[in-house]
């Protein structure tokens, strides 16, 4: 792993002409890749990546190592492996003129250059908009392991990619992609080299029972062999009616042939106020594993993880460990009776828990769209057994409205934002708030703590960088070209800002290209 980054680092230093300074600066044993969302297990939203910039400037291409054009509708976070940066783009600006139209597509892109390697393109589900969102772009960020690339596409499938591409030809068992890759009722088309390739598909409707609801959103947790992942179940058009309240909020899938192993036994679906978009964590309390996972019910779940070794036969049941209810008082029972009240609802979670020190950190409150304002950043205990609502919570701490974000957790302080466009500090221990700051109009992506820094773009285009310190001290504040949902990444020495137009890729003393000219590298001809 050191050796491969060393070399990926040194062509970056390469390209910014200042391979000797930083080189001698930067522990090489810091820099390393960004393979999922998050830290890995725990996603905490930090990194212990060196060097990061305070600031860069598309415009002079100061600090802008490279960009690369995404279309106009991206909100996922890219991952960073093996040389290459996997992010979500549409298809307003099509890249292989055979694709004309709305699609779906994750992008392969070079770590260096950010040049065009590979895409998988999926054409919409068509009809109901509240299965596929129009012009959107893929929204899951995907994990990798070696070279293979896990992630659930547009039309809710699981897939395992090559990190490859076809460019090594068309690993099976899947062979199907030039079917996969037309709209429905058009005829095959010829596989490329720069197509993705699929080895195995998991149909989440059709081969686990969902029925999903808005834009497919998971970041899969791989611990061993198996997948974990949350299910996207949710309400149907109407919101007000689950279509399968049997169906599973968080499932298991083996990472080799894409079985489904393992399901929960909470029957949550009768209870999801929206939709189930928040992935699962990983972490160790006093020696026992356990799988950390938010329900679409609003409820934080402890489950015990599969043995290693040998996929079961049968689709096992996951064994919950504990419960936790952070909003108790909220209405439990026909809970879509109170959709579109702003004032009294069940509040929901869409971020995912961080596992830090034996705590579970998560932001909890009513539904952006649908429900109630309120919501907090609420601290558990990950101990325990049962029903833990009335002893786990060790402190809670009021957000300013609605919230979309992942905490950041470093060196003892919280870092998170809201949907009312406030960062907010608070200490990890008592819950104590040492700050909170305006960073922009709404937060819908999380915050990114590295390198003594925090980093936070928000919907109206600003990208903001503050100390991650107890006393407030903003460092930097950016217009960029678009609106942010996406949260910061930092892999190899190089800072990812994801915008819905534009990837950049930045660095410290970089003088790269204006963002229109990579944009024609990365995504023209
Ligand atoms: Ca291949």
């Amino acid at each position: 792993m050191l050796g491969r980054s060393h070399v990926a680092r040194g062509m970056l230093l390469c390209l910014s002409g200042l391979f000797l300074s930083l080189d001698q600066e930067v522990p090489l044993a810091l820099a390393d890749d960004r393979p999922q969302w998050g830290e890995r297990y725990t996603r905490n939203m930090i990194s212990p990546e060196t060097g990061l910039p305070e600031s860069f400037d598309p415009k002079s291409g100061r600090n802008v190592l490279w960009s690369a054009s995404l279309g106009n509708g991206a909100y996922g976070s890219p991952v960073i492996a093996n040389g290459r940066v996997l992010v979500g783009a549409n298809n307003a600006e099509p890249r292989d003129p055979r694709h004309q139209g709305d699609r779906a597509i994750l992008l392969c892109l070079d770590e260096a250059t950010g040049k065009l390697l590979w895409q998988l393109v999926v054409p919409r589900t068509g009809g109901d908009v509240y299965l596929d969102w129009p012009n959107v772009s893929m929204c899951s960020p995907p994990t990798v392991e070696g070279d293979r690339v896990y992630t659930l596409t547009n039309r809710f499938e699981l897939v395992c990619l090559d990190l490859d591409g076809q460019a090594d030809g068309n690993d099976g068992p899947y062979l199907d992609e030039g079917r996969h890759m037309a709209p429905p009722g058009e005829p095959p088309l010829e596989v490329t080299p720069i197509d993705a390739d699929i080895i195995w598909l998991l149909d989440l409707p059709r081969d686990v029972g969902i029925y999903p609801h808005d834009g497919a959103h998971s970041s899969i947790l791989l611990i061993g062999r198996y997948l974990y992942l949350n299910s996207c179940n949710g309400v149907d058009n109407t919101h007000v009616t689950i279509r399968r309240p049997d169906a599973p909020s968080l499932i298991a899938v083996d990472k080799e042939t894409g079985r489904l192993v393992a399901k929960d036994g909470e029957r949550i679906g009768p209870r999801i106020f929206h939709s189930t978009w928040s992935s699962p964590a990983y972490g160790e309390v006093e020696g026992e594993k356990r799988i950390f996972f938010c329900g679409g019910d609003g409820v934080v779940y402890a489950f015990l993880p599969l043995p290693d070794g040998h996929p079961p036969d049968e689709v096992r049941t996951l064994r919950r460990v504990w419960r936790f209810d952070p909003d108790p008082t909220a209405p439990k029972e026909d809970v879509h009776r109170y959709h579109q009240n702003r004032r009294e609802s069940p509040s929901n979670i869409k971020s995912m828990p961080v596992f830090y020190k034996g705590r579970i950190y998560v932001t909890v409150g009513g539904d952006i769209w649908w429900g109630k304002n309120k919501a907090w950043l609420k601290c558990i205990d990950a101990k325990g057994s049962g029903d833990v609502t009335n002893t786990g919570l060790l402190w809670d701490v009021e957000l300013e409205k609605h919230c979309c974000s992942t905490p950041s957790i470093w060196k003892g302080l919280v870092f998170v934002a809201d949907c009312g466009g406030k960062l907010h500090c608070v200490d990890a221990e008592t819950g104590e708030r040492y700050w909170k700051h305006p960073v922009g109009r709404e937060v819908w992506g999380s915050t990114l703590a590295a390198d003594g820094k925090v980093f936070v773009g928000a919907l109206d285009g600003k990208f903001s960088v503050f100390s991650a310190e107890r006393e407030m001290r903003q460092l930097a504040s950016i217009e960029l070209d678009a609106s942010m949902a996406a949260t910061p990444v930092a892999a190899n020495g190089v800072l990812y800002v994801t915008t819905l137009r534009t990837l950049y890729a930045v660095a410290e003393r970089a003088r790269g290209p204006t963002a229109d000219a990579a944009g024609q590298a990365a995504g023209g001809s």
